[in-house]
């Protein structure tokens, strides 16, 4: 929500919502915020290249407004979790500012600088955002050139973690928002934190293919996941356990070569009270009984008693999940989503199955659609306004928005699902509420009952609570069957009308049931 008009959102935006989160009413109903970054950046890749860790850009507002935020959501009942950015500064950060015009300060060794290998590069590393890790620097230690790592963009160079003033900066970095009242972190960008010291050269990957993101063309074995990961992210919950009640998210994608219990158990081993990563494999995953339910049985068989699960279908990099797999979809994941264990992360608009954008060549911000264009990497579709309503700008600014608003806005929006039990906002405010009231469904109860081509079913049962969910991912009706009598039947994922005696599921629908014993 953009509070003055300028076309971008901003802090007083989102403490003007906050009633629309949690409160008295019919509220969408979460417990926590998480505001992607807002720290002052020359928005090379929109706020992800900070420089000024702590300074809130003037585009978003002022610490000032930070602060009332932080009052006016914990008066809600609402905790708020900051986006830390420990791979990378901005290109414009003082310290590399500093670094680049005198080589001999201290402050080259805040970043990482590497000597040429026979006149180019020193590695063949890549960038996530399109061609070589590595841009020479306009200046050197020795004769001999020197390039600077950057696992993102140029204007993002990567900090270097091996140094303990670093490390350092980044504490007072964490106790400054800690100590304003921020209740939790998710940090961006982790594996590419620790490399490989001997910065050696990549394998390509075999599998790779012409069309394929250029960035998997190699194995990434050297220039991420390197043996101080844990040392360094230990830094960051260290920091986060000097508050309590501090929770921890990382920003981690699998990566395809670990097997998965190693990689689960190497992140959730970081601090399991307080720390654990996201769980994005369901986001890739397609709509198929078979491909999730496989996801999640492998995922609850490690997780219990070790970490609670951050499950996700959508953020700010990714495709919009109406957009990827169609309406009536996305409301069975939904009811997925939102029955499973651990903490259901959602992305702004998710709740009213807002679609991509479509993005005008003229109008495309995104650094990696300007890079590496027309392979539907870029992430402007995902990020469009907030649609409030059907009038102007979809009620997201008086201006004109900074990217356009979609074209569905004024059937999508809250204004009109607010009204209507059928909507997905309805939906969603539903699930949330079975959610808060019942503590089973926080909990990390759970067992999978049923797992074939076309159904896949589970149960949630804790004392004398039980829920048992039905999902039919397939086109055709599907019977089932629950195990024992008594129960109820308390939400589906379509507006269709069931009696709690039905045991045919209808095609892409979900249902669920609930019984006390
Ligand atoms: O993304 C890191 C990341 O894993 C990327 O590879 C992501 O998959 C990519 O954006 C897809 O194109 C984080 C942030 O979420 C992203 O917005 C930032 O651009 C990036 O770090 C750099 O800070
Ligand atoms: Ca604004």
């Amino acid at each position: 929500m953009d509070a003055n008009g300028d076309g971008i959102g901003d802090l007083q935006g989102i403490l003007n919502k906050l009633s629309y989160l949690k409160g008295e009413g019919k509220t969408l109903g979460v417990d926590a915020i998480w505001i992607s970054p807002f720290y002052t950046s020359p928005m090379r890749d929109f706020g992800y290249d900070i420089s000024n860790y702590t300074e809130v850009d003037p585009r978003f507002g002022t610490l000032k407004d930070f602060d009332e935020l932080i009052i006016r959501a914990h008066e809600l009942g609402i905790k708020v979790m900051i986006d830390f950015v420990p791979n990378h500064s901005s290109s414009d950060h003082p310290w590399f500012q500093e670094a680049l015009s005198n080589p001999e300060s201290d402050k080259r060794d805040y970043y990482i600088f590497k000597p040429a290998k026979n006149g180019k590069a020193p590695n063949n590393w890549l960038s996530v955002f399109g061609g070589s890790a590595w841009e020479k620097s306009p200046t050197a230690k020795t004769d001999t050139p020197e390039y600077y790592c950057h696992s993102f963009l140029p204007e993002q160079p990567d900090l270097n973690w091996e140094n303990p003033a670093v490390q350092q900066e980044m504490r007072d970095i964490l106790r400054f928002w800690l100590d304003r009242g921020v209740d939790g972190l998710r940090v961006d960008a982790i594996r590419h934190m620790a490399k490989d010291p001997d910065y050696g050269d990549e394998a390509k990957d075999p599998a790779w293919k012409k069309g394929h993101d250029p960035y998997s063309q190699l194995l990434h074995t050297k220039s991420r996941y390197g043996e101080k990961l844990d040392e360094y992210l230990q830094v960051i919950t260290d920091v986060a356990r000097e508050y309590p009640d501090t929770l921890v998210i990382f920003e981690d994608h699998l990566d395809g070569l670990t097997p998965l219990k190693e990689q689960i158990h190497r992140l959730y081993a970081i601090d399991p009270e307080i720390a654990a990563p996201f769980n994005f494999q369901l986001m890739f995953a397609p709509f198929e009984a078979k491909a999730m339910g496989t996801i999640i049985n492998n995922l609850q068989k490690i997780l219990p008693g070790v970490a609670k699960p951050y499950y996700c279908f959508s953020n700010h990099d990714v495709q919009r999940i109406v957009s990827k797999v169609g309406h009536e979809q996305a409301r069975v994941l939904t009811l997925l989503q939102l029955t499973l264990p651990g903490i259901p992360v959602l992305y702004y608009g998710q709740e009213l199955g807002m679609e991509d954008g479509v993005i005008p060549a003229s109008m495309i911000h995104d650094p990696v659609e300007l890079r590496i264009p027309g392979e539907g990497l870029g992430r402007d579709p995902e990020r469009t306004p907030m649609q409030w309503n059907a009038g102007l700008h979809a009620g997201f600014s008086e201006g004109e928005p900074w990217l356009p608003v979609t074209d569905t806005y004024q059937s999508v929006n809250v204004e009109s699902q607010q009204g209507d039990p059928d909507s997905f906002l309805a939906l969603h405010q539903h699930l949330l509420q079975l959610r808060s009231k019942h503590d089973v469904l926080r909990s990390e109860a759970y067992t999978s009952l049923r797992l074939d081509s076309s159904v896949f079913m589970y149960q949630r049962a804790l004392d004398n609570e039980d829920f048992i969910v039905v999902l039919n991912f397939s086109s055709h009706p599907q019977e089932f069957s629950l195990p024992g009598d008594g129960y109820e039947l308390v939400a589906t994922a379509q507006s269709i009308d069931y009696t709690s005696s039905d045991r045919t599921i209808r095609p892409i629908d979900g249902m669920v049931f609930y019984k006390t014993t």
